[in-house]
């Protein structure tokens, strides 16, 4: 037994992540249902570090030191549990298991619960930043124990991405915290992705830009507070030319966005959270309304916007202002996600520190952004800020951005260009700004044919209009 930490489940992920150990000095055990895979990342590997190669279950628990530390990377779902189930019966009260795959939260809070009772720690695990990630530093998102912890902290710390010499990796709460706050991370990605695409759409379709150019533009926004890889990659994305045909390459890609369901996981828990996350929700309804051809025929004739784009100079200006619409919807939709984080710690009991959240996702991840770190330096200052835009520097740019932001929603409509990420973040900003809502209205609807009763402004207790009667009378309920 001499292997600090075993994984099971090679392929590319969980490859790249026990290389990833072997490489900080880890003596790592493997194993893979197919030993081929095993074999395979020996003999390629195998001069990384110190690898114990096993191939029966018996051989991988044998080969781990107590506690026992063994890493699953399999697809989430039933593999999960049956991979589980094999080894469970192997392991000895302290051990632990790592899920590194994409559980979702509620599955990973019913497995910690089970395993818990036999005095096995589970730890649902988030890790971001793809295979490259995996393999030079993700960004590490572990629930579980403190004890747990305590343990694996300084492996995952050791192994992840780092930020400003800090670990791209802190303990996120307790059981299945780490695949929540993963999940909220993967929703972001798919808000702030539409946001990019929305921002270039405009940038084509208002302004008139050849992709070159909106190259050129993201280019310069990554110099400034946008600063993140994806709008880095986005640049690259954008000055690429197709070799087949010579055309951009944004041009000869089919545009329908696909999902593997992080997001929709994020929609459907937000809307059981009772949490408004409206950008990150349209991000994910844009991707599947993309993917619907047929309906996308049934309407293709049918008529849209009038206005032409608009002449070199307007183009020009007209860059700034999508700068100031884009920041502020991306603003709003961080915004979305850390309020989510908020309500799940409350529902399930989870302490997380929402500064903590923003520096283990500056660096490894797909979101990493320099505006990360100023969302934590927001969280560090006040733990309990209500939302990001009670901080007055975030506040101060949202105010700066108030007619840009509106502009270019206006000018998207005249045009006939769908901007719903950009919509429902000003629609968010306009809901919880308002001094009255229309809510009052569908109160009284309630009322009126449900008898679902309603408050009033101006005094105490639940009332009830009795509709029916030609004077309306007020009573109690
Ligand atoms: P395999 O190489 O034997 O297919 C990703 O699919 C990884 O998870 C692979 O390493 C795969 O093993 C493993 N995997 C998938 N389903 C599994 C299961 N039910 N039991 C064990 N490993 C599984």
């Amino acid at each position: 037994a001499s292997a600090q930490i075993g994984v099971t489940g090679l392929a590319v992920m969980g490859r790249n992540l026990a290389r990833n150990f072997a490489r900080h000095g880890y003596t790592v055990a493997l194993h893979n249902r197919t030993a081929a895979r095993t074999r395979a990342l020996v003999e390629e590997f195998g001069d990384e570090g110190a690898f114990v190669p096993t191939e029966t279950a018996e051989d991988f628990v044998a080969a781990l030191e107590r506690p026992r530390r063994l890493m699953i990377m399999v697809k989430a779902g039933a593999a999960t549990d049956a991979v589980i189930d094999e080894f469970a019966p192997l392991l000895e009260p302290g051990d632990m298991i790592i899920d590194g795959g994409n559980a979702h939260f509620l599955d990973t809070r019913r497995r910690e619960a089970a395993l818990r009772e036999r005095g096995i720690h589970f730890v649902g695990s988030g890790v971001s930043g793809g295979e490259e990630g995996a393999l030079h530093g993700p960004s590490i998102m572990p629930g579980g124990s403190e004890e747990s912890y305590a343990v694996l902290g300084p492996m995952f710390e050791a192994i992840s991405a780092e930020a400003e010499g800090e670990p791209c990796c802190t303990h996120i709460g307790t059981d299945g915290a780490g695949h929540f706050v993963k999940m909220v991370h993967n929703g972001i990605e798919y808000a702030d992705m539409q946001l990019i695409a929305e921002a270039y759409d405009l940038l084509r379709n208002v302004a008139g830009y050849a992709p070159p150019q909106i190259a050129e533009v993201f280019r310069e926004w990554n110099k400034g507070r946008l600063d993140s890889y994806l709008i880095e990659i986005t640049a690259e994305i954008l000055a690429h030319t197709d070799a087949r045909t010579g055309k951009a390459f944004v041009d000869i890609v089919r545009d329908a966005a696909e999902q593997k369901g992080t997001g929709r996981w994020t929609v459907q828990t937000a809307l059981d959270l009772g949490t408004p996350t409206t950008a990150i929700a349209q991000a994910t309804f844009a991707r599947v309304a993309s993917s619907r051809s047929t309906l996308r025929e049934a309407y293709r004739a049918l008529p849209g916007g009038t206005e032409h784009p608009l002449r070199p100079h307007e183009a020009d200006r007209f860059v700034a202002t999508v700068e100031h619409a884009l920041y502020a919807s991306k603003v709003i939709a961080y915004d979305q996600g850390w309020t989510m984080i908020r309500d799940a710690a409350e529902e399930y009991g989870w302490n997380i520190d929402l500064a903590d959240i923003a520096a283990i996702w500056r660096g490894g991840c797909i979101i990493r952004a320099a505006f990360l770190d100023r969302i934590r330096a927001a969280y560090r200052a006040d733990p309990h800020l209500p939302s990001l835009l009670a901080e007055p520097a975030f506040a101060a740019e949202i105010t700066q951005a108030q007619v840009p932001w509106r502009e270019v929603i206006a000018a998207a409509n005249r045009r006939a260009i769908p901007v719903p990420a950009f919509s429902a973040a000003l629609a968010y900003y306009d809901t919880l700004r308002a001094d009255r809502l229309p809510a009052a209205l569908i109160q009284g609807q309630r009322d009126y044919f449900g008898a679902h009763t309603y408050l009033r402004t101006d005094h105490e207790g639940t009332f009830h209009t009795l509709w029916a009667e030609p004077t309306r009378p007020e009573v109690e309920a």
